[in-house]
């Protein structure tokens, strides 16, 4: 995909993001912004994914483990074709199913329902496992967690299952933008040195910029031949794309007033 076109779909996404956070005075519009690189380079340059097919028993499996970032989720999928933007116009409306956490078979593509940290790598291990035993060979598992949901005992039990049962047709992605909900990741639990704990559990494990194209393209795209799950720590900034969300803690739960929305908007589209 040409550079252009990926920064003109992150913009779209972010702005869909914003205009559905806005609406509903809803949280987590930091975590969202965060992702949308990953997402982007995920859906159309990595995962063999199909919008008008979507139970294709060979497709890539995308699992969004920090799912308190669903309208990200919702954003990519509008952007990618699998849904209209209804899910943006109706995101947390009484009566319809497009959460604040995601929730499965509520739109064509959303795999697991999440939002409980620490969960989604125990699925996504069990469906790389599954896709072993069944011989699809060509499917891959995505799974995407936060630094902090890393604290969870869950996610290094998944892993050391993983590494047992050499697991290679598994990515794990860390958005690593050392912050949590109520600070930084640093001063809560460290994961400075979280590459080191992954390889010393067994995985291979590459750095990356989560924003840049090239380097996320090439981290996420290079093939596996080492029979261990593959660990992309993607380098991020949370609230990405908005000068005063960017780092900035508050902006795990706050959502912007009218002044701040025109300012984002505007800061989104120049
Ligand atoms: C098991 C569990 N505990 C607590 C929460 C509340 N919670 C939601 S988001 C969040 C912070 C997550 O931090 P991180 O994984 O780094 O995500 P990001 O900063 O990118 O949003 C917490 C504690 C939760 N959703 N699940």
């Amino acid at each position: 995909m040409p550079y252009d076109d990926f920064k003109k779909r992150a913009v779209n996404i972010r702005k869909n993001i914003l205009r559905a956070i806005y609406r509903t005075k809803n949280s987590h519009i930091g975590s969202c912004f965060s992702i949308v690189e990953i997402l982007v380079a995920l859906y159309f340059e990595v995962m063999n994914i199909n919008p008008n097919n979507t139970e294709a028993h060979n497709r890539d499996i995308f699992i969004l483990s920090k799912g308190h970032a669903a309208v990200a989720l919702y954003a990519i999928l509008v952007e990618s074709g699998f849904c209209d933007t209804t899910v943006i116009d109706k995101y947390a409306a009484d009566g319809t199913q497009f959460a604040g956490h995601v929730i499965r078979g509520s739109i064509p593509g959303i795999e697991i329902s999440s939002g409980s940290l620490g969960h989604g790598l125990p699925i996504a291990t069990g469906l790389a496992l599954g896709a072993k035993i069944d011989k699809n060979s060509n499917r891959k598992i995505f799974c995407l967690m936060g630094d902090g949901e890393c604290d969870e005992g869950s996610v290094w039990e998944a892993t050391m299952f993983a590494v047992q049962k050499r697991l290679d047709n598994l990515t794990i992605i860390i958005d690593f933008n050392n912050q949590q909900g109520m600070g930084e990741s640093r001063e809560i639990i460290s994961q400075d040195n979280l590459a080191d704990k992954f390889r010393a559990f067994g995985c291979e494990v590459r750095e990356t910029s989560g924003h840049d194209y090239m380097e996320l393209t090439t981290a996420l795209g290079r093939s596996n031949n080492s029979s261990r799950p593959l660990v992309i720590i993607a380098k991020t900034t949370k609230g990405k794309g908005v000068s005063f969300m960017e780092n900035s803690v508050d902006w795990h739960y706050k959502s912007p007033s009218d002044e701040q929305y025109r300012q984002a908007l505007k800061e989104l589209e120049s």
